[in-house]
């Protein structure tokens, strides 16, 4: 399918700026790791093979800081390198690849509209992401970054203003399933070890004119459908789902994992898909970030993360780059205890705030976001090892452990045999504290020890 690209000039589009260096936590060069080292080991990973840092494509190359109260604020030379929407796309994606090498991130994510334009047919769009994905590709090989995964945008352009699989005319429904076809096709193009699907418009505003059964259906049908697809072409990579509770619809389907997990299951899909759970979808749904990860991790479908953060003061999807080392220790800690994330990584979906207009300000985020998350890495794995939290939550449940308690696990127990036990010698449970404060406490001393 990708034909021979034509190389674009080798320009140094971050001039001036070296290959970021691990020179650790005493150092004050405000370009260097002070926890990330990539080759250094944390139990019997290196922290390269743990964390699996991946660059958002959309925000870092196509991020310009427009808000709904102004235009963009963030000027890059290389936009403006060409007439030609593809030859600047090629330009782009340079600086993308210049950009991965020199923060150390191994892998990378798109969607198939951010990378290259989209054109007056779904054959000229095809075209143009042809034309794109084949330069992607060379890079990909002189660089030795891998792509985590890609996706299709089913949300921006106006045909999708009702939802892609959930529109109510079945046009847009095909044209998705077009325009997803393509995208998994060029995932497998490019070696993507994922496939994300994020619901961009899949829910709805009023119910005065909404079907919800017939949504869901079709919702269903269309995942269904990849499936079906991707098992055709052999595509290998993980099929994700990634959850949302609102934004941009009043109510997406895809509301947080637990939901997800009823939603796939009804369906009869759960076989085939796992979670991309970002930090600030959670939130958005009431949630922490660690409820996320343990509801899917507990179901056996810990996929991958979307590395950001919300604002405590503000109520939308901010997607900022978080240093919050004890959110991301806590994650951490359940992300360990479940194994890891597999073919998943640590997509940085997080944006420069609109006044950050240096490209300088690109790699103090990624360094600040990738800092956080190797030292919440370390914590976790000192902190789970020590185990002092995993003692008292085992010892909190011990009573399950052996006698009546296990027989209530094992599906022994019966409300007859239970009810005989408590009105004989059992009697009155005595009150036994959660230690919450306790655990609280403990939890400052492990992080700032
Ligand atoms: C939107 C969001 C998306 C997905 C990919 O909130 O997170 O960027 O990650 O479509
Ligand atoms: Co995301």
């Amino acid at each position: 399918m990708a034909k021979a690209t034509t190389t674009t000039k080798a320009v140094e589009h971050f001039a001036g700026v070296p290959k970021i260096a691990y020179e650790g936590p005493k150092s004050n060069n405000p370009l260097a790791f002070k926890h990330y080292n990539a080759s250094e080991k944390v139990g019997d990973k290196t922290m390269a093979e743990h964390l699996r840092f991946g660059i958002a494509y959309w925000h870092s190359f196509r991020g310009t800081g427009a808000d709904p109260f102004g235009p963009g604020t963030i000027v890059r030379k290389w936009e403006s390198s060409s007439k030609d929407a593809v030859s600047v796309a090629k330009v782009r994606m340079d600086a993308a690849f210049e950009f991965y090498q020199k923060i150390g991130a191994p892998f990378w994510c798109f969607h198939d509209r951010d990378i290259a334009p989209e054109g007056a047919s779904l054959a000229e769009s095809n075209k143009n992401l042809d034309a794109v994905v084949a330069h992607a590709k060379s890079l990909q090989q002189a660089t030795g970054v891998k792509l985590l995964w890609g996706t299709a945008n089913l949300f921006s352009n106006p045909r999708f203003m009702c939802g892609a699989s959930t529109n109510p005319d079945a046009h847009v429904f095909a044209y998705a399933a077009a325009q997803v076809k393509k995208a998994i096709d060029v995932t497998q193009e490019l070696g993507g070890e994922n496939y994300v699907f994020w619901g961009g418009r899949e829910g709805y505003e009023t119910l005065l004119n909404t079907n919800l059964k017939r949504e869901q259906d079709h919702l269903a049908r269309f995942l269904g459908l990849a499936v079906d697809y991707a098992k055709k072409i052999g595509f290998k990579g993980q099929f994700l789902i990634e959850p949302k509770p609102k934004e941009p619809t009043k109510h997406q389907y895809d509301f947080d994992v637990a939901t997800c997990i009823g939603f796939l299951r009804t369906y009869g899909l759960h076989k085939y898909f796992k979670f991309n759970i970002e930090t600030n979808h959670a939130t958005l749904a009431g949630h922490t970030f660690q409820h996320e990860i343990e509801v899917a991790g507990s179901a056996g479908m810990l996929g991958s993360i979307d590395a950001n953060t919300g604002d405590l003061l503000v109520g939308w999807d901010t997607d900022q780059f978080s240093t919050d080392t004890k959110e991301l220790t806590l994650a951490m800690m359940s992300i360990l205890k479940y194994g890891g994330l597999g073919s998943g990584g640590f997509n940085f979906d997080a944006k420069l705030r609109r006044p950050s207009t240096d490209l300088a300000d690109l790699f103090h985020a990624h360094i600040g976001g990738m800092d956080t998350y190797a030292q919440a890495l370390k914590l976790a794995h000192r902190i789970n090892t020590e185990g002092k939290f995993s003692n008292h939550v085992a010892a909190r449940y011990a009573t399950y452990d052996s006698g009546y308690g296990k027989d209530i696990e094992t599906g022994k127990a019966s409300f007859e045999s239970l009810e005989k036990l408590v009105l004989g010698a059992l009697g009155e449970p005595t009150l036994k504290s959660g230690k919450q404060e306790y655990l609280e406490n403990l939890l400052n001393q492990e992080l700032f020890r």
